[in-house]
């Protein structure tokens, strides 16, 4: 219950931000390994995705931290908490008191030099196995590493549907909130259930494989005709 009194906070006391900048605050909870065990530890990594012209999340290839069409969205936070960059560590801005595992709450402030076009569609994504830090010295996740994702079309909690907003705006995205936390959504919408995927080749690869089958095959049918010629 102390998520959903938090949010009502934030309804309310919804600050000003400068012209030409956009702030979006954040809440998931709560957020769980992926078989639901545990609450996801404070210091996890978590990232911002722009879903792309698709408007849904891609899966995660191995060796990328987004595929198809979607980007990381790099911002940054009024303080120095945390450097500006396109991961930023799991944990509750609440100065003063400890971080409560399994609790996202957090505002990312992004300045008119990172704006994306208002209405693009964003989500969350939260790896297991990765903290913060881990992005930031350049790790990347191989196949099989657990991650969840969460994103909301339509509001059920009284915030505003995940797009990104116009210049100037103060929005509060509909959190994610399973019933474990007070909220309605199931308590599996939090786990980090999914998993990063074997790369699949490029397009150009994968032709230049069938280039080659083909031309396998054609030596084969010209040995035939050879050998029919020379048995004739
Ligand atoms: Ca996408």
């Amino acid at each position: 219950m102390k998520v959903v009194s938090s949010l009502l906070l934030l309804l309310v006391l919804s600050p000003v931000v400068l012209r030409g900048d956009v702030q979006l605050d954040v809440t998931a909870a709560d957020l769980r390994t992926h078989d639901g065990s545990a609450l996801l530890a404070p210091g996890r990594l978590v990232q911002l995705v722009n879903l792309g012209p698709n408007g849904v999340f891609d899966a995660v290839p191995a060796g990328a931290w987004v595929g198809g069409d979607d980007r990381l969205v790099t911002f940054s936070f009024g303080s120095t908490e945390w450097p500006s960059a396109a991961g930023f560590d799991f944990a509750e801005t609440d100065p003063g008191s400890p971080d409560d595992p399994g609790v996202l709450q957090r505002s990312l402030v992004f300045n008119t030099g990172s704006l994306l076009a208002s209405g693009t569609a964003i989500g969350i994504r939260w790896f297991e196995g990765f903290a913060a830090s881990d992005y930031y010295n350049g790790a990347l996740p191989a196949a099989g590493a657990f991650y969840g994702e969460f994103t909301r079309a339509m509001p059920v909690n009284g915030g505003e549907a995940w797009v990104f907003p116009a210049d100037g705006n103060v929005v509060t995205l509909d959190p994610l909130l399973t019933l474990s936390a007070g909220g309605a959504d199931s308590n599996s919408a939090g786990f980090a259930s999914r998993q990063v995927i074997t790369a699949v080749p490029e397009a150009s690869t994968v032709f230049a494989g069938a280039l080659a089958v083909l031309g396998v095959t054609g030596e084969r049918l010209r040995r035939r005709r050879l050998a029919a010629r020379a048995a004739a």
